[in-house]
């Protein structure tokens, strides 16, 4: 029976307490603008949309085109729906407001509209990862600050796209993780792979090795126990370089994936609020477990929304055999 992912959402919602429709339709926004994208990343050989668009962003890092018309398209979709009162993204340094934030607005969306966008230019995959929060008791539209500094556990609903062989949207309402992926003859994300678990143990871990003279102590140890087989089979290395991809494969096959602190980021690299925050709260809905190498990542309470965290997420056997190694707070 085919579903599709409004039909899902509209289901999911049900379950939602106190969601009257406007949270289906704040999704509808999602998949509208990433149907948008995919379109503009399957064809970004042919547009000319390759190379910089001669701007940085706030990281200071040289936009690419494709980042600048995935930004464009998110906003876009997102501002249109009245039940969102704040967004942002990685490509703006302040969260915007939305035209009708009032006392109807509800939610905030933050984003990364292409993660992995230096990987456009070789045709790898790349993603849009965002996280949904609710409007915080109180919180009025003069701080949108304010809506988006809560800790990864209080995300309302989380999830990615990943533009690879194919296009395959990852959500979560808190009520399991779910995968469609996008039909393009009649342009339908379509459900795929339902109530996706993380395998418990898996073949592959996932850390970039070029950095592992600076690795914190305990995880050289840990990797060569992986590589060494003695958690039970030798594991192979597979690292594309690309968040999104990554760690679907480690959703979907076990196994883990690390971004340690290393000298050029001593509090590691990916975002908290628009990168671990989303793949944390995925993980844990199916059954995995995700730190910052020394605490849950949901726990950590933001001070500013584009810092950084290190972030470790896996099964439950990496992720054990991890904390055994490194010390971790709780
Ligand atoms: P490194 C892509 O630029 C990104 O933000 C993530 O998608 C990816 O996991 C990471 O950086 C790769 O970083 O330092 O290994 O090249």
């Amino acid at each position: 029976m085919i579903v599709t992912v409004q039909q899902h959402i509209l289901h999911d919602q049900k379950q939602f307490p106190g969601a009257s429709g406007e949270f289906s339709w704040l999704l509808s926004g999602i998949t509208l603008a990433t149907k948008m994208v995919q379109a503009r990343v399957r064809r970004a050989g042919l547009s000319d949309i390759l190379g910089d668009a001669g701007d940085t962003n706030v990281q200071g890092e040289v936009q690419q085109k494709l980042d600048v018309y995935a930004n464009e398209a998110m906003m876009h979709c997102l501002s249109a729906r009245g039940s969102i009162g704040v967004l942002a993204s990685e490509e703006n340094e302040h969260p915007r407001l939305t035209a009708h934030c009032s006392p109807e607005a509800h939610y905030a969306v933050i984003f990364d509209p292409l993660d992995g966008s230096s990987n456009i230019d070789v045709n790898v995959s790349v993603g849009t990862t965002f996280s949904i929060l609710r409007r915080p008791e109180g919180a009025d539209c003069d701080d949108p600050e304010q809506w988006l500094l809560q800790p990864g556990k209080k995300q309302v609903a989380a999830g990615y796209v990943v533009y690879g062989s194919s296009t395959i949207l990852v959500y979560s309402v808190g009520l399991g993780v779910h995968g469609f992926t996008l039909d393009p003859s009649v342009g339908a994300f379509i459900l795929s792979h339902p109530n996706i678990k993380m395998p418990a143990k898996g073949k592959y871990y996932s850390v970039n090795e070029a950095y592992r003279d600076d690795f914190p102590p305990g995880y050289n140890p840990f990797i060569d126990r992986l590589r060494k087989g003695e958690l039970g089979t030798k594991y192979a290395s597979r690292y594309i370089g690309s968040m999104v991809a990554d760690f679907h494969r480690t959703l979907l096959k076990g196994g883990i994936f690390l971004y340690p602190p290393t000298a050029d980021h001593a509090d590691g690299k990916l975002r908290l609020l628009y990168e671990a925050n989303p793949i944390a709260f995925l993980a844990e809905q199916a059954g995995g477990i995700a730190t910052s190498g020394s605490r849950r990542v949901l726990d950590i309470q933001p001070t500013s929304i584009h810092q950084r965290t290190p972030l470790i997420v896996g099964g439950t056997t990496e992720m054990t055999e991890f904390i055994r190694h490194v010390r971790h707070e709780d």
